[in-house]
């Protein structure tokens, strides 16, 4: 593989269809779980049940069950904070997650973490980081161990465009490129950091350029897309895996809910929100998937009816889960030897 400066955007047309109608079905419950969790997160909130910051994935869920499909189970994935759609894209029940959003000892975290700080090292997810940037290194760092122990696994780190303009970031793609490091850096391009639109903050307007900087290969594709982002991830987390060294993908998105809860959004219009939402990555999948007799109004509306009584379940949970002890402040604070 030569130097990054990356293939061309591809934004409309999907790849030919490599997957079954089963996972294309499994695909669209998973977006629409995510989708609902949310929904029902943010009410939630403004009910005062949930406290702290709450950022939410709506309008970018594509991304995280596109590239969770592409990866082997065992790969480890570092989140941002804009955490929960990852999670439940890898499997983890939608129960011990709401828990952990209403600060429950039934989180998924003990209650400890929050929205910010989702993880479960069963599913090979590590969280959850709140300081932007801070988790490309320790992704790095994984990486390094899967390379030190031979073992076959990558590790795969997703960040916002806003990370990508953070120290730690560069310091990260530097070391991953010396050592040929078997980790995929995905860039959520959702067009804001936090209040900021990325070319107010960024020098360098097409993100995944950046790469070309440590000689790693990029791309950037639609990241509403499914299907590309399943095989762009697919092609790039192979690479990485068949020790290629480490790889870039910029997904362009678009987030619909403001940065995080409370957001008042002065750095945009109302129109510009609407003229995003026919590229709405579950409305195009269910669209998708009618067109090509693979599902039908009545099936979209039983998925949705399972998926909201599984968020229900998932409330009801939350709800009657006991705050942490206050003993529980002193664990898990030492690693025990
Ligand atoms: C080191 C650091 N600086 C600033 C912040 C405040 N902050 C939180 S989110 C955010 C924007 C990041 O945007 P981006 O990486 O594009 O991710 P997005 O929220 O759009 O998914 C900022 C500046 C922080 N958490 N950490």
């Amino acid at each position: 593989m030569t130097t990054a400066v990356a293939k061309k955007v591809s934004v409309a047309t999907s790849p030919s269809l490599e997957i079954s109608r089963e996972t294309a079905l499994h695909w669209l419950e998973q977006m629409m779980l995510i989708r609902r969790f949310e929904e029902a997160a943010e009410y939630a909130y403004t009910q005062k049940k949930v406290g702290g910051f709450l950022h939410l994935y709506i309008g970018e869920e594509s991304i995280a069950v596109g590239a969770v499909a592409a990866m082997h189970p065992d790969d480890d994935i570092f989140t941002h904070y804009r955490d929960h759609g990852w999670v439940l894209a890898r499997g983890v029940d939608p129960k011990p997650a709401m828990a952990e959003l209403y600060g429950k000892a039934t989180g998924l975290v003990k209650g400890k973490g929050g929205s910010m700080h989702f993880a479960s090292v069963k599913h090979h997810m590590w969280g959850g980081y709140a300081i932007v940037g801070g988790h490309i290194p320790l992704a790095a760092g994984m990486a390094f161990s899967h390379q030190y122990l031979k073992r076959d696994r990558i590790a795969f780190c997703v960040m916002g465009e806003g990370a990508t303009n953070i120290g730690m970031f560069h310091e990260a793609l530097n070391m991953a490129a010396l050592w040929k490091l078997p980790v995929v850096f995905l860039i959520e391009n959702n067009m804001f950091g936090m209040g900021t639109a990325v070319d107010r903050a960024s020098a360098v307007a097409n993100i995944y350029e950046k790469a070309s900087a440590y000689r790693m290969p990029a791309t950037r594709i639609d990241g509403n897309d499914i299907e590309l982002v399943y095989t762009t991830i697919q092609e790039y987390v192979n690479r990485a895996r068949s020790g290629e060294g480490p790889q870039m993908v910029e997904a362009m998105t678009y987030r619909f809910k403001g940065h995080s809860m409370g957001d008042p959004q002065r750095y945009r219009t109302k129109e510009e929100v609407e003229n995003r939402r026919p590229d709405d990555p579950l409305n195009r999948w269910e669209k998708k998937l009618i067109e090509r007799g693979w599902a039908d109004d009545a099936l979209i509306k039983e998925t949705f009816t399972r998926v909201d009584k599984q968020v229900a379940e998932a409330v009801q949970f939350a709800e009657d889960s006991p705050f942490p002890d206050p003993s529980e402040l002193y664990t898990d604070i030492l690693v025990e030897e």
